[in-house]
């Protein structure tokens, strides 16, 4: 508890930049939860992180928030030549390594969003892991192209319309 009312408290003094800001929970280390700004109309959002296991393999089970009425683990399928996304049951945290959320591959789905994502905010949302438990972060909201390698927020968003 204490730490994690350090780390929110070192945050707030840095909330305005991006900065990369991490989360240990037991053997996981959650580095830098982010997502982008949405469209005012835009019904959907997605969450990145990484997430260093020093420890055994874990598996991530569950991401909740208050931000969205549905939360969902999705990944990025190729269906010839378009990228798709799915659902998943759980995302394999593989033990000794680092397991990406990123765009074009693993994200979070925040379905329905009861406001728009505005750029230089947070919020919180909650993973909880098979073995290491729970832990709640703060995910930054980035620029509405940030990290946009593989594809922007408004393409998602269409699919979900
Ligand atoms: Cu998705």
């Amino acid at each position: 508890m204490l730490r994690k009312l350090a780390l929110t408290a070192a945050f707030c003094l840095t909330a305005v930049s991006a900065q990369a800001h991490d989360y240990n929970l037991g053997d996981l280390k959650i580095v830098h939860p982010w997502s982008r700004a949405t469209a005012p109309s835009a019904p959907a959002g997605i969450a990145y992180m990484m997430i260093d296991n020093r420890g055994v393999s874990d598996k991530l089970l569950k991401a909740a928030s208050d931000v969205a009425k549905a939360v969902e683990l999705h990944t990025h399928i190729m269906d010839g030549p378009i990228m798709r996304m799915r659902q998943v049951q759980d995302v394999d945290i593989a033990g000794g390594a680092e397991t990406k959320l990123a765009p074009g591959g693993l994200h979070v789905m925040l379905i329905g969003l009861k406001a728009p994502l505005k750029e230089g905010t947070t919020f919180p949302m909650t993973l909880t892991f098979e073995k290491s438990g729970s832990v709640t972060v703060e995910v930054q909201v980035q620029g509405i192209s940030a990290g946009a390698a593989s594809h922007g927020a408004s393409p998602e968003t269409k699919r979900k319309q």
